[in-house]
C-alpha cells in the first residue's frame, strides 16, 4: 500500500472508532437504544383535541403542544409530513384547529397564511377522512358526509372479502374502533368555528361511477347512513359490544394498541364512549402509557411537548447491534452482551393476530415496541436473529433456541407468492383499498422487497440458503427488480433503501456478485450517486416518478447506498471510495451524523419517518464493512 493509501484509510478507521463510541454511548442502561421516532404535527394537534373531547386538557399541556406546533410551521404558512416537503392539507387543517384551541386568533398572519393554504386547497372538504372524523366529533363536519363504518364488520369470518383480518393490522386497529365512533356520532361543540376553512359551504358533490369497486361502495355507503338513522338497533347495540371486546383482548401490556398512535387514541375514544369512565383499568393504563410516548424539551421558546407517533427499540437495538459487530466490536464485548439480554427478555412467546392466518406456525420473534406481544413482525424478527448471531452470550443454548424460534416462525410467515410482509402472510386483498373510508395511508400488508431481503438475508446467515423458503424469497427479489435495476423501498426511503437492502441478500443467499441483476443494481445506484459523492431519495419519490433516486445526499441513504456496493464486489470502485469520503467529511465533531431529512417510511405517499437512529447506525455499519471487506 502507498503511503497516501494508508493515510486515507487512518482517516476512515478514525472516523468509525468516533462512530463507534458515539454509537455505544446512546446505549441505555437496560442495555437497549431508542432514537426518537420522528413524524408530524397531527400527533400533537390530535392528542390536544382528543383531551378536549374528553375534557380533561390542561392549560399547560397546551401552550406546550401548541409551541411545538407553531415551531414547525413553515415561511408559506403550512406544515408538511416530512421536512423540507410540500405543505399538507390534512396536517395543515389540524394544526389550524389545535392553534385555535390553544387560543391563537384567526386574524393572527401565522393563521392566515395557514388558512389561505387550506383554502386554495379546496378547504376542509377536501381534506382526508381521519380529519374530518376529528372536525365531526366537535360539529365542525357533519357525521352524514363520512364514510360509513358499520359496527357489524367485526362479525364477518376471516374467510368473507373485507373482514377485519383482510385489513393490514394498523388498519385493523384504527377501523374496529372507529365503527364505534362512528355509530354512535357523538358531538361536543367548541366555542369555536371553522368558516375560515371552508370552500364552499354548499359541498358539491360529484357523479361517482356505479360499476367500479370504489363506485360500488359509495352507493352501499349511502344505503348504510339510511339504516344508521333508524332508531332502535339491538343488533347494533351487540356488535358495538362484540368490537370493545375485541378492542380490549388487544391492549397492551404498557397500555398501548400496537404501540401506534391512532389505533391507541381511537380505541381509548371508543371505550369511552361506550361508557367505560376515566378509572376503568384499560382506559387508565392507556392514558398513562400515552405519558410515555411524550417528549418534552426546553427550547429558547419555552417548553415544547411532542408526541412520538410509535417507539422502535427493537429495531434501533438489533441495527445497533449489527452496526458494531459490523464495526468490530468483539462478539463478547459488553455492549452487545447487555443488547442480548434484553432482546431475549423481548421474545415473544404468544400467537397473536398473525395466527388468523397461519394457526400451525408456533410462536416465536420479535416486535418493534417495547410492549407489542399481539403483532411481532418479519422485518424486526430478521435484523435481531442477525443480530444474536454474531454475539458470543454465555448462555449459548437460549439464544440458538430463540433464533430457531423465530426462523421457523419466519418460514411460517411467507405468503404464498414467495415474499414476505411485515406482520402478517397473505394479507394482500386490494379490495379494502376501494372503500370509500381508505383514502390515507396503505390498508394492506403485502410482501414488499425490502422486508422479503431481510428475511432472505437471515435464512441465509444461519445457513438455509438451500431451503425451499429462502430459494422461492430470492426468486420474488428476482421477479420485484424494477426495469431500472432498483428495488422499491416500502418501508424506507425509496429505491436507494429497497436496493440497499436486496443486493446484500441476493449476495448472502448465493447469487454471484456478477450476475446480471446484480450488475443492473451496481449500475443503478452508480448512475443515482450525487455529485458530492453521497446519495440521497426525497419522499416526494413515491408520488413523482422524477424524484426516484434523487435528493440530498444524507447519511443513512449514502450507507445502504454502499452496503449494497460493498455486497457487490464493489470495494475498490471510485463510487465506493467517494462515497466513504462523503460520510467521513460530513462527521460530525461528537462522532454522528446530522439528518434532517426524514428517510423513514410509514405509508408510502402519506405518512413518514425520521429514525433519529438511523443517522448512526447505518454509517457505523457501511464504514465497518468497508474497512473490515478484504484487501485485495
Ligand atoms: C422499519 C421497518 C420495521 N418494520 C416494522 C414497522 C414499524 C412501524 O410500523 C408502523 C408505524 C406507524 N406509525 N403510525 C402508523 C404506523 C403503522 C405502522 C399509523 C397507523 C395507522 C394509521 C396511521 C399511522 F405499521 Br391510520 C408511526 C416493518
Amino acid at each position: 500500500m502507498t503511503q497516501i493509501a494508508s493515510e486515507a484509510v487512518a482517516v476512515e478507521k478514525l472516523a468509525l472508532e468516533r462512530a463507534v463510541a458515539h454509537l455505544k454511548s446512546l446505549q441505555t442502561e437496560g442495555g437497549w437504544w431508542k432514537g426518537e421516532l420522528e413524524t408530524n404535527v397531527t400527533m400533537d394537534a390530535e392528542d390536544l383535541l382528543l383531551r378536549e373531547f374528553l375534557g380533561i386538557r390542561s392549560e399547560v399541556d397546551t401552550e406546550e403542544a401548541a409551541r411545538w406546533i407553531r415551531s414547525r410551521q413553515r415561511e408559506d404558512g403550512t406544515w408538511a409530513t416530512f421536512y423540507g416537503g410540500p405543505g399538507d392539507l390534512s396536517t395543515t387543517i389540524e394544526a389550524w384547529v389545535a392553534l385555535r384551541l390553544a387560543g391563537d386568533e384567526p386574524d393572527a398572519s401565522h393563521m392566515r397564511a395557514a388558512a389561505r393554504f387550506v383554502l386554495d386547497r379546496g378547504g376542509v372538504e377536501a381534506g382526508r377522512v381521519f380529519t374530518r372524523i376529528w372536525l365531526a366529533l366537535f360539529g365542525l363536519w357533519s357525521w352524514d358526509e363520512l364514510p360509513n363504518m358499520p359496527p357489524e364488520l367485526i362479525y364477518l369470518p376471516s374467510w368473507f372479502p373485507l373482514n377485519v383480518y383482510d385489513w393490514a393490522c394498523w388498519a385493523r386497529q384504527t377501523v374496529v374502533p372507529l365503527t364505534i365512533v362512528a355509530t354512535l356520532r357523538p358531538v361536543r361543540p367548541l366555542p369555536f368555528g371553522i368558516e375560515e376553512l371552508r370552500a364552499n359551504p354548499g359541498r358539491e358533490r360529484k357523479f361517482v361511477r356505479p360499476w367500479t369497486w370504489s363506485g360500488a361502495f359509495h352507493y352501499l355507503d349511502k344505503t348504510l347512513h339510511t339504516y344508521a338513522r333508524l332508531p332502535v338497533q339491538p343488533m347494533r347495540k351487540r356488535a358495538m359490544r362484540e368490537a370493545a371486546e375485541w378492542i380490549l383482548a388487544r391492549q397492551e401490556a404498557d397500555g398501548s394498541w400496537g404501540g401506534i398512535q391512532p389505533p391507541w387514541v381511537y380505541s381509548l375514544l371508543a371505550l369511552h364512549l361506550l361508557g367505560y369512565p376515566m378509572n376503568h383499568p384499560a382506559v387508565k393504563a392507556g392514558f398513562e402509557g400515552l405519558e410515555g410516548f411524550v417528549i418534552r424539551e426546553d427550547t429558547p421558546e419555552g417548553r415544547v411537548r411532542r408526541l412520538e407517533a410509535c417507539q422502535s427499540p427493537v429495531w434501533d437495538t438489533g441495527l445497533a447491534a449489527i452496526a458494531l459487530s459490523d464495526a468490530g466490536v468483539p462478539a463478547d464485548d459488553p455492549a452487545l452482551l447487555k443488547a442480548t439480554d434484553w432482546l431475549l427478555g423481548e421474545e415473544i412467546r404468544q400467537p397473536g393476530d398473525w395466527a388468523v392466518r397461519r394457526p400451525a406456525t408456533p410462536p416465536g420473534g420479535w416486535a418493534f415496541e417495547f410492549a407489542n406481544d399481539v403483532y411481532p413482525d418479519t422485518d424486526d424478527t430478521a435484523e435481531v436473529v442477525l443480530a444474536l448471531r454474531r454475539v458470543s452470550h454465555p448462555d449459548g443454548p437460549r439464544v440458538k433456541e430463540a433464533i430457531e424460534r423465530a426462523v421457523t416462525w419466519s418460514q411460517g410467515m411467507q405468503s404464498a407468492d414467495g415474499g414476505w410482509g411485515a406482520f402478517d402472510a397473505d394479507n394482500t386483498r386490494t379490495l379494502t383499498m376501494s372503500l370509500p373510508f381508505c383514502d390515507f395511508g396503505a390498508v394492506i400488508d403485502p410482501p414488499s422487497a425490502d422486508v422479503t431481503a431481510h428475511v432472505v438475508e437471515m435464512l441465509a446467515a444461519v445457513g438455509l440458503s438451500g431451503g425451499t423458503e429462502c430459494r422461492r424469497g430470492v426468486g420474488w427479489l428476482l421477479e420485484a427488480q424494477e426495469e431500472d435495476g432498483s428495488w422499491y423501498g416500502r418501508w424506507g426511503a425509496n429505491h436507494v433503501y429497497g436496493t440497499g437492502a436486496v443486493v446484500p441478500a441476493l449476495v448472502a443467499a448465493g447469487v454471484p456478485a456478477s450476475a446480471e441483476p446484480v450488475r443492473r443494481a451496481v449500475a443503478w445506484l452508480a448512475a443515482h450517486q450525487n455529485p458530492d459523492g453521497g446519495w440521497g431519495e426525497d419522499l416526494r419519490s413515491y408520488r413523482d416518478p422524477a424524484w426516484v433516486g434523487k435528493g440530498d445526499s444524507t447519511a443513512s441513504q449514502t450507507a445502504w447506498a454502499l452496503m449494497a456496493l460493498l455486497a457487490a464486489g464493489e470495494r475498490e470502485s471510485s463510487g465506493v471510495e467517494r462515497g466513504v469520503r462523503w460520510l467521513v467529511q460530513t462527521q460530525r465533531e461528537d462522532g454522528g451524523w446530522d439528518e434532517p431529512q426524514f428517510t423513514g417510511t410509514g405509508f408510502p405517499g402519506d405518512f413518514y419517518i425520521n429514525y433519529h437512529l438511523y443517522r448512526i447506525v447505518f454509517p457505523v455499519s457501511a464504514l465497518g464493512r468497508y474497512l473490515r471487506a478484504e484487501q485485495p
